[in-house]
C-alpha cells in the first residue's frame, strides 16, 4: 500500500493570482493534517517558455513566500525549487520514451499555449505533461490538488503511469487522484469570461494578483467587465463575467453560490462588486502582508528553500533508485 502523499506545484512565473490561489494553493493547506505534503516551485516547467534569470531565480523565492503566506508550513511540507531535484528530469526521460506521441497530440494547453505557431514552438512545451508525470510519480505521491485546467494533464499522468507498470510488469507507480475542490475550480480573466484568470495574461486587469493592495484590487473589480441585465442572477452561458464574481465570492467566503445568488439577487452590480472588494481585500490582505515580511529576510527564504530541496532529494532518490533498477539501469 502507498501512503498518502500530496504532490502540488506552481510555476514561480510572477503575477500569482486569485486562481492560483482559489484553484490551489488554499486547497493544499488542509492536506497538511492528514497527508505527508511536497509541494514545489516548478522552474523547470517555467522554462518552456522565455525567462529572465535573474527574474526566474527571484520568483521562486517570492512563489515560496506566498505559499508559506497562504498556511503552507515549511517545517511539515516540503516546499522546494523543483530544478533542485534531478529526479523529475531524469524519470521525465523514462517516462517520455513510454508515451505515445497521440496522446500528447490531444493536450489542450499545448495547443493554447503553442497558438498558430506549433513549428516554432519548444518540444519542452509539448512534453511537459510528461515532465508533470514525473514530478507526481517521482513521490509515489497518490493525490494532486490542481485547478480545473491541470485535469487533462492529470488524466495523462494516470496513463503514463499504467504505462510504465504494463511495460515493466509492476505495480511501482500507483496511479495519481487529481483533486479539483472548492468552488473556484476555475476562476476566469476579469476582462473576458470566457477566458480563465492567468499569470500571462498582457492585462493585469485580467486578474487580482496576490501582492495588489487595497486600490488596485478596488480598480480591478470596478473595470471588471459585466452585462447590462439587472440584479446578480447565475447564468454562466449568458452572463459569465458575472457568473465569474459570483463564484469567487463563494470561494471566498466559503459559501455556496446559490447562497450568493440569494444575498444579491436585488442588488446592482456596482454594490455588489463593492462588496466583493471588501471581501477580497479582507482576505487577501493579511497574505500580502505576510508575503512582505518573509520577503525582507532573503536569507530565512533561501534556507528553507534549500532544506525543502534536501528533503525533496531523500525522498526521490530511492523511487528513482528503483524505477531505473526496473527499466535495467545502472544506478546504485
Ligand atoms: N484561473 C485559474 N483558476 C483556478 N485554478 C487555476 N490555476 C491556474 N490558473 C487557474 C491552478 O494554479 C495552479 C498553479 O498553476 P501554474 O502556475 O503552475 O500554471 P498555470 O495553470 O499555467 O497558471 P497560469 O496562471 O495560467 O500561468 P501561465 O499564464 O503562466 O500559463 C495549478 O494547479 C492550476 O491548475
Amino acid at each position: 500500500m502507498f501512503k498518502p502523499r500530496v504532490l502540488s506545484g506552481v510555476q514561480p512565473t510572477g503575477n500569482l493570482h486569485l486562481g492560483n490561489y482559489l484553484g490551489a494553493i488554499r486547497n493544499w493547506v488542509p492536506f497538511q493534517q492528514t497527508h505527508e505534503c511536497v509541494y514545489m516551485l516548478a522552474d523547470l516547467h517555467a522554462i518552456t517558455v522565455p525567462q529572465d534569470p535573474i527574474k526566474l531565480r527571484q520568483s521562486v523565492r517570492e512563489t515560496a513566500a506566498a505559499l508559506i503566506a497562504c498556511g503552507i508550513n515549511p517545517n511539515t511540507s516540503v516546499i522546494f525549487p523543483q530544478s533542485a531535484v534531478s529526479a523529475h528530469a531524469e524519470l521525465a526521460w523514462v517516462l517520455s520514451c513510454l508515451t505515445p506521441l497521440g496522446w500528447l497530440n490531444r493536450m489542450t494547453q499545448f495547443k493554447d499555449k503553442a497558438g498558430k505557431n506549433k513549428d516554432n514552438a519548444g518540444l519542452g512545451l509539448y512534453s511537459y505533461p510528461v515532465l508533470m508525470a514525473a514530478d507526481i510519480l517521482t513521490y509515489h505521491a497518490t493525490h494532486v490538488p490542481v485547478g480545473e485546467d491541470q485535469k487533462q494533464h492529470l488524466e495523462l499522468a494516470r496513463d503514463i503511469a499504467g504505462a510504465f507498470n504494463r511495460a515493466y510488469g509492476t505495480e511501482f507507480f500507483p496511479l495519481p487522484e487529481p483533486m479539483i475542490m472548492g468552488e473556484a475550480t476555475r476562476v476566469m480573466s476579469l476582462r473576458d469570461g470566457k477566458k480563465k484568470m492567468s499569470k500571462s495574461d498582457e492585462s493585469d486587469y485580467s486578474r487580482i494578483n496576490l501582492t495588489d493592495d487595497a486600490d488596485a484590487i478596488a480598480q480591478k473589480f470596478k473595470k471588471a467587465k459585466t452585462d447590462t441585465i439587472e440584479g446578480i442572477s447565475w447564468d454562466a452561458e449568458n452572463r459569465p463575467e458575472i457568473a465569474n464574481l459570483i463564484t469567487i465570492y463563494a470561494a471566498l467566503s466559503d459559501i455556496k453560490k446559490e447562497e450568493v445568488v440569494q444575498q444579491f439577487a436585488g442588488a446592482q452590480t456596482s454594490a455588489f462588486k463593492s462588496a466583493l472588494t471588501d471581501l477580497a481585500v479582507a482576505k487577501l490582505s493579511p497574505i500580502t502582508a505576510k508575503m512582505r515580511v518573509l520577503l525582507e529576510d532573503v536569507d530565512s527564504l533561501d534556507g528553507i528553500l534549500k532544506n525543502g530541496a534536501e528533503r525533496a532529494n531523500e525522498l526521490a532518490q530511492p523511487i528513482l533508485k528503483n524505477a531505473y533498477n526496473l527499466v535495467g539501469f545502472w544506478r546504485s
